[in-house]
């Protein structure tokens, strides 16, 4: 493994510094509240050297979205409490956002997302988070911290309109807290023609995407700590994401929960092609 390992394993100055990027990647190997198998802090770096393994010409846009400048930054270490990570990626998305880069956040585990919303609530009047999740995350607090990663999207509900796809697991106390009209559930969507433009109407112009990986099927991506039957597959994930993109103005997303085994990179690989696609369709004509 090479020095530093930069998304996409681009190794050229002009494609990866900081100060010319228009995407800036920021790793964030936090586990501190999960509640299964332990190993989301492993999640960035088998994103970044997956990455460094795949072809960066994308087939669906014919682009190259690395020549856009894709600078990956120092990883967001702190983790004394949710709160303090919390903290501290709200501080690294500020700046960020203030650089008028655009942020890919890798978990980690999802309650790395929460300080990422907080920065975004600071920066745009009228955003949307649109959640793709096998799991509502809609408790209030969850073992003495509102932050953690079964809080998400009662965060993410405080500073934006939430829609959240593909959920097929949540606990009777999330009920009062989802609003059945912005959830589009996993046992649900494959009998709805046309639910992916369903999506879109509930969306605001600007929408943070925030990707469990566990929204896929356990088949895609066996590599997560809370694995669901009945998921996604790729297909319709990307689909999903395209349509998001064409009609609406993406401002960033993370992907989260990637738990990597060592004897299978397919899932590592996924996760980060996934974000390539999309970073290329978002900056495809720009
Ligand atoms: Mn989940």
């Amino acid at each position: 493994m090479v020095g530093i390992l930069n998304y996409g394993g681009i190794d050229s100055a002009e494609y990866s510094s900081y100060k010319h990027a228009k995407i800036a990647v920021l790793p964030v190997p936090y586990d501190g509240t999960s509640t299964w198998v332990k190993g989301a802090d492993g999640g960035p770096n088998a994103i970044l050297e997956a990455s460094a393994n795949m072809e960066l010409y994308d087939i669906e846009t014919g682009t190259e979205v690395f020549t856009k400048g894709i600078a990956t930054l120092k990883a967001v270490t702190e983790n004394q409490s949710p709160e303090a990570m919390t903290e501290a990626v709200e501080a690294q998305i500020d700046k960020i956002l203030k650089d008028n880069k655009f942020p890919v956040v890798l978990g980690g585990e999802h309650s790395v997302s929460i300080g990422v919303f907080r920065s975004l609530a600071k920066h745009f009047n009228d955003f949307s988070i649109l959640q793709l999740d096998a799991h509502s995350d809609m408790r209030d607090s969850y073992e003495g911290s509102a932050n953690n990663h079964a809080c998400v999207m009662a965060r993410a509900k405080e500073v934006a309109t939430i829609v959240q796809v593909g959920i097929r697991s949540s606990a009777a106390e999330e009920q009062e807290h989802i609003d059945p009209n912005r959830v589009f559930y996993s046992h649900t969507i494959r009998e709805t023609p046309n639910w992916m433009y369903a999506v879109s109407e509930k969306l605001r112009d600007n929408v943070y995407i925030t990707i469990d990986l566990d929204v896929f099927d356990p088949a895609y991506m066996p590599s997560t700590g809370t694995p669901e039957p009945d998921g996604l597959n790729y297909r319709e994930v990307i689909n999903l994401l395209k349509l998001v993109n064409e009609r609406h103005n993406i401002i960033g997303l993370d992907v989260v929960e990637l738990c990597p085994n060592e004897k299978n990179k397919a899932p590592d690989f996924l996760a980060s092609k996934l974000i390539y696609q999309l970073l290329s369709m978002r900056f495809n004509n720009e």
